[in-house]
């Protein structure tokens, strides 16, 4: 009969399963969660809109499925899962309008949601390389956004946060001037060869646990 270290025992009360192979699994990094997220107005940006997502965390796998409404038709809007460990885990507040310009662009908003960390892409690379990859997002026919992807692979960071309620989407696309296409003549924050409306964002909901 093989003895049990106290070693052994004390790592085995917190939650790791050793063998004399080593270390095969740790609970601390199975992440699992049903998450959901009310997607709701950016504040400033003028959307008549809303929509849902239902997220699932199985270790560093994400799927989600997301609808959404009120979108200016027919154009590409870029949507992500945003996380910072120094961000307020929030949509953003009227006062995060840093510049005083009446609308909030994505770099005003990061206080709030913190950076990229997953491009909700259609298709191929989901990174944060992905984040304005324009041509791979929904384009919202009629104005509403129907969107859904499975095995998602995120970093343990990004897998952690997102199950712990940290993670922020954010569906982007505006249009302040009600123009019917992306316009104007301020450039984007994130790729000044757009203009802002491109990337302005449109919607926000923090990615909450389910009870
Ligand atoms: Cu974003």
């Amino acid at each position: 009969m093989p003895t049990i270290s106290r070693t052994t025992k004390a790592v085995l009360a917190a939650g790791v399963l050793v063998t004399s192979m080593g270390v095969i699994a740790s609970t601390a990094t199975a992440n699992s969660a049903d998450l959901s997220a009310s997607l709701e107005p950016a504040v400033l940006n003028g959307v008549d809109g809303g929509g849902t997502a239902l997220v699932s965390v199985r270790g560093t796998r994400i799927d989600i499925a997301m609808v959404a409404s009120g979108l200016l038709a027919d154009a590409p809007h870029a949507a992500h899962i945003h996380f910072g460990a120094d961000a307020r885990h929030e949509c953003p507040s009227a006062t995060d309008d840093s510049d005083g310009s009446g609308t909030l662009n994505t770099t005003e908003g990061a206080p709030a949601y913190g950076p990229v960390r997953v491009s909700l892409t259609k298709s191929g690379d989901t990174s944060p390389a992905s984040a304005l990859a324009i041509d791979r997002f929904d384009t919202a026919p009629g104005g509403e956004l129907s969107y859904e992807r499975g095995h998602i692979k995120v970093t343990q960071d990004v897998a952690k946060a997102v199950a712990d309620g940290l993670g922020v989407i954010v569906i982007h696309g505006v249009d302040h001037n009600h123009d019917g296409v992306y316009s104007g003549t301020v450039g984007s924050d994130l790729d000044p060869s757009l203009p802002t409306e491109a990337t302005d964002p449109a919607l926000c909901g923090v990615i909450t646990p389910q009870d």
